[in-house]
């Protein structure tokens, strides 16, 4: 079965979402919206006692955004084995509804492994483009907040590429669509990328506070705190702030802003832990730590999240 002691290829990956859903079919249910542009299917799970039938809040997770960034999908899988295989904390299901989206980007993930380990964006070509062609956009520059306004590069080439206009990609597209249907009931929302142990929240695009800036920050503590507590100590402690100013650049249109400015009152990005030169190659004797202590702050972040909401 699926394992956490290495990095698997996409068609693992999704074969380990078909037979999660199929093993599981009382809880998980498997969603197919659309194909990415290279003709993949995009998958991502929905998982809920009841088919998200009575309300409940939804906690939304997704991973790998960013192609270079292996160490995001096992932490999305795992809080998918946590939550229906190997369920130590059962108020997790009963409390909430959740959707788990390993990999946003699974054309450049792919890319990653066959092509350029240190792939960034989608692999969607620009027509308008004569000459050199460069392939891709940056999803995390593509959401229509502040679009295309700070943070970015309009060179088609750059890895900050924002696309042509929001929502120019379709693996944007079907992240949004998740939002659409379940914004009214959503209260947390982490897109996870790496690296740098850091939870930030908006707003991104000029470092002021959302009216939730106290919220946003104590469940954020939270969530740090109980990944130190497991921590191994490998790498730094988590550090909590705004985005722009931990981070310390500015950027438009990424999905936690966009989350945020649609009503999801508690939205995060996550960094990962990740070292050095190599940071987004983290080594896989790294895969089960972070997986496990990543989980623990998720777990503390959404308990605290529903007493809050
Ligand atoms: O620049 C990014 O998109 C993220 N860092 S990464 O190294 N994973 O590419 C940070 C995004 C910061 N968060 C928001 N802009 N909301
Ligand atoms: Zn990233």
């Amino acid at each position: 079965s699926f394992n956490y002691d290495k990095y698997h290829t996409l068609d693992v990956i999704y074969e380990y979402l078909d037979s999660v859903a199929q093993k599981h079919s009382d809880t998980v249910k498997l969603v197919t919206p659309a194909t990415s542009y290279e003709g993949r299917t995009l998958k991502y799970l929905k998982i809920s006692k009841d088919n998200f039938q009575s309300g409940k809040p939804v906690i939304f997770i997704d991973g790998a955004t960013h192609a270079r960034e292996w160490i995001t999908i096992p932490t999305v899988t795992y809080a998918i084995h946590k939550l229906v295989e190997n369920v130590t904390e059962p108020d997790l299901l009963d409390k909430f509804d959740w959707i788990l989206y390993p990999v946003v980007n699974p054309d450049g993930y792919e890319h990653t492994h066959v092509k350029e380990r240190m792939w960034r964006k989608t692999r969607s070509t620009d027509q308008h483009v004569a000459g050199k062609i460069c392939r891709g956009v940056d999803i995390n520059r593509n959401f229509d907040f502040e679009w295309n306004t700070v943070g970015t590069e309009s060179h088609p080439c750059s890895d900050i590429f924002p696309g042509r206009k929001p929502f120019s990609e379709v693996e944007t597209r079907v992240v949004r669509s998740i939002f659409n249907e379940h914004h009214q009931n959503m209260i947390l929302y982490l897109s996870v990328h790496s690296f740098g142990s850091m939870f930030l929240y908006p707003w991104s695009n000029n470092g002021s506070l959302s009216d939730r800036g106290l919220q946003l920050h104590m469940v954020g503590i939270r969530m740090a705190d109980a990944i130190h507590e497991l921590s191994l100590k490998h790498f730094p402690r988590y550090r909590v702030g705004n985005t722009a100013l931990v981070i310390d650049y500015f950027s438009s249109g990424s999905s936690s802003d966009y989350a945020h400015s649609i009503g999801v009152p508690l939205s995060y990005t996550v960094e990962l832990p990740g070292r050095g030169s190599k940071g987004f190659v983290l080594h896989p004797r790294y895969i089960k730590p972070v997986v496990t202590e990543t989980w623990a702050g998720f777990a503390a972040g959404a308990r605290m999240a529903g007493q809050l909401f």
